[in-house]
């Protein structure tokens, strides 16, 4: 297939194969599993298959559609090997997800025509959102943008000094204020001091406290209302970081952030060091959100530009 082609970079690859390790190992190891034995893709390996799906995290819904498609192939190709299996899946949801989602971005950009541009990040405690601030300025401070953190999860003292051991590392300003002051009143002093600064692109810390939907919804609405005083069309990207470890809670999380405010796009952390990786699938595909970033570690270079043919690729290699 023309997609799988596509260069991407070695030191990319190598990264995102590293990360998927665990998921892939486990993947196959139940595949191989399933197939054990036969020949040829019955309804037993079907039903098998669905259990490895659903296993692996990709979510009920994604994965009746993997199996009705492959179905559809068995049906047409009345002896359809298992040793196949592997190539048909991957092409099916490689299909799969072009069909659902808009293109992928190929690095790390920001239109040219927003700036600054305003990025709000949200997502529950300790899901990656601090840390993946951190990597993410340091793929726009590369780019030559100049960025400003604003450090609005004030609910706790350590939230705002991590943020600034990431500001310091990066080498880019923080606006902070003490523990326990407005969030707000943070993104609004953030916003007024890049515009002083002439950035390009302005990153706000939040809390996400899901404790209560209500509370949530208003903080996270007020904080966006006083944004728009500095810059009228704030936000303009509320990125919601979901813990990819966390297999179906993270749906449940993106469903529940997704009523509370309006998210534009997705991150998924920590694929590496588990074996729950298929669920990037099942959120790319549920999801009208496209999966902006990934998180394969804790380091600085670890977070890449989600692209879902490399990952497919990457994941049934
Ligand atoms: N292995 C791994 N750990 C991560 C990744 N992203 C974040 N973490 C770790 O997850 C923990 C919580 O991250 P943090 O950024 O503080 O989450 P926050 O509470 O949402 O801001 C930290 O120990 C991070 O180092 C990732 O992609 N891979
Ligand atoms: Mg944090």
């Amino acid at each position: 297939m023309s997609f799988f082609k596509k260069i991407f970079s070695s030191e990319k690859k190598e990264t995102l194969d590293k990360g998927l390790e665990k998921s892939k190992a486990s993947f196959f190891s139940k595949l191989s599993k399933a197939v054990a034995g036969k020949s040829k893709v019955d309804d037993d390996v079907l039903d098998d298959l669905e259990e490895v799906l659903i296993s692996s995290d990709v979510g009920v819904n994604t994965t009746l559609k993997i199996i009705d498609r492959i179905e559809a192939r068995v049906e047409k190709d009345k002896y359809l090997g298992t040793e196949e299996l592997n190539q048909i899946l991957r092409e099916e949801i490689a299909n799969l997800l072009s069909e659902t989602n808009e293109e992928d971005a190929t690095d790390f950009v920001v239109p040219k025509n927003k700036k600054p541009y305003v990025l709000m990040v949200v997502g529950v405690n300790g899901v990656g959102k601090t840390t993946t601030i951190g990597k993410l300025s340091a793929q726009f401070k590369k780019k030559g943008l100049k960025v400003v953190l604003g450090a609005a999860d004030t609910f706790r003292a350590a939230a705002i000094d991590q943020l600034q051991v990431w500001a310091d590392r990066v080498g880019i300003p923080i606006v902070r204020q003490e523990m326990g002051s407005d969030p707000a009143s943070v993104a609004f002093d953030t916003l007024n001091s890049a515009a002083a600064k002439d950035a390009d692109v302005i990153i706000i810390d939040t809390a996400g406290r899901l404790h209560n939907k209500v509370n949530l919804m208003n903080e996270l609405t007020k904080i966006k209302r006083v944004m728009q005083k500095v810059v009228p069309d704030a936000p303009h990207d509320v990125l919601l970081v979901l813990d990819g470890s966390t297999g179906q809670n993270a749906f449940e999380q993106a469903k529940q952030f997704t009523l509370a405010t309006e998210v534009t796009s997705l991150a998924v952390t920590k694929l590496d060091g588990t074996a729950k990786g298929g669920v990037v699938i099942g959120i790319s595909d549920q999801f009208q959100i496209p999966v902006k970033y990934i998180g394969v570690g804790e380091g600085i270079d670890d977070l890449q530009v989600f692209n879902k043919f490399e990952f497919v690729d990457s994941f049934f290699k």
